[in-house]
């Protein structure tokens, strides 16, 4: 278990990716001034607490950088790792003469923002060993964190594979990036994907792929990982909600549902409060189940940063959450 530590009060952050002014906005909206090189609050009992993707998309990551980790080097926030950051470090992880993330042009174009902005053809070494450091989740008894889902299997394979390896290093990525198709590649290549990535379920083999927002065809749905009825169809499973126009009525195979371990482990209603970005929500803020709260809504496509503000023993409520626009 990746201890938080125990506060009276917590500020989770959504992703970021390289929106710094939204970033500041939002901390001194939230009461956080910069004070010695980091911004604090006032109130010694709060801390910030960030959802990871920093990096790729906006103009400013140097700076999202340098703010996010000197609040950590503080000890005014804590931030989970996510799949941008692990994607980093897989990009420039050589193993056996390939990368861990291949060097293909989509990859290449997912990550050149962040390439150009820090410069050389990979994230320098002391931003990438920075990002070892991020646990792949937070929890205590109260709240959890994630960057895109909560699974207990996979959060017991992470914290396995991060005591065997002693930590993010470079044995851990092998073990979860191993070559060969998904279905062989073992239970940490589908940990780390479920926390950082999500669950997906794939289409049936006559249906047409679908675009994803970059416009990339994927023959694979993410889904809801709580909330669900006992056999759902492709619709009751689309996350985030939207068009449901082109998807296929009927349930989803329970092979499939099985192989991502739902719907009979979807997030339980009577599990602490668990927070995650990861899934470019748009429209209003609030969250999606008394207990489940995303806060990912889509800074670098016109949306906004969000915030939400956990105070010990108070329910979430739409007065919880504070947005940079
Ligand atoms: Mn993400």
């Amino acid at each position: 278990m990746t201890h938080l530590g125990s506060f009276a009060c917590l500020d989770i952050i959504g992703d970021i990716h390289g929106y710094a002014e939204d970033l500041e906005f939002l901390l001194e909206r939230l009461g956080y001034r910069e004070q010695n090189g980091a911004y604090r609050h006032e109130d010694r009992d709060r801390c910030a607490v960030f959802l990871g993707d920093f990096i790729d998309r906006g103009s400013d990551i140097k700076r999202v950088l340098r703010i996010v980790r000197a609040m950590t080097e503080a000890g005014t926030a804590h931030a989970v790792l996510a799949n941008h950051e692990f994607n980093a470090i897989a990009y420039a992880t050589l193993h056996e003469g390939r990368f861990l993330r291949p060097h293909t042009p989509t990859h290449e174009w997912q990550h050149r923002h962040t390439l150009e902005q820090l410069g050389g053809l990979a994230v320098p070494d002391h931003w990438l060993d920075w990002f070892r450091t991020l646990p792949p989740y937070l929890a205590n008894d109260e709240v959890r964190i994630v960057h895109a889902c909560w699974d207990p299997w996979a959060v017991a394979v992470i914290d396995d594979a991060l005591a065997r390896h002693g930590g993010l290093t470079h044995d851990f990525m092998v073990e979860a990036l191993p070559s060969g198709p998904p279905a062989e590649r073992g239970d940490l290549f589908a940990a780390t994907e479920w926390l950082l990535k999500g669950k997906e379920v794939p289409l049936p083999a006559d249906h047409a792929p679908l675009a994803d927002k970059e416009g990339i065809r994927r023959r694979r749905m993410r889904v809801r990982w709580f909330g669900l009825p006992p056999e759902p169809t492709y619709a009751d499973m689309l996350f985030p909600l939207g068009s449901t126009a082109g998807l296929p009525s009927e349930s989803v195979p329970g092979e499939a549902l099985k192989a991502v371990r739902l719907p009979g482990n979807a997030y339980p209603v009577d599990a602490p409060p668990v927070f995650f970005g990861h899934y470019w929500l748009t429209g209003s803020v609030g969250p999606q189940a008394p207990n489940v709260i995303c806060l990912d809504y889509s800074v670098a496509r016109g949306g906004r940063l969000v915030a939400c503000t956990w105070r010990q023993g108070e329910p979430i409520t739409p007065a919880s959450f504070t947005t940079s626009r």
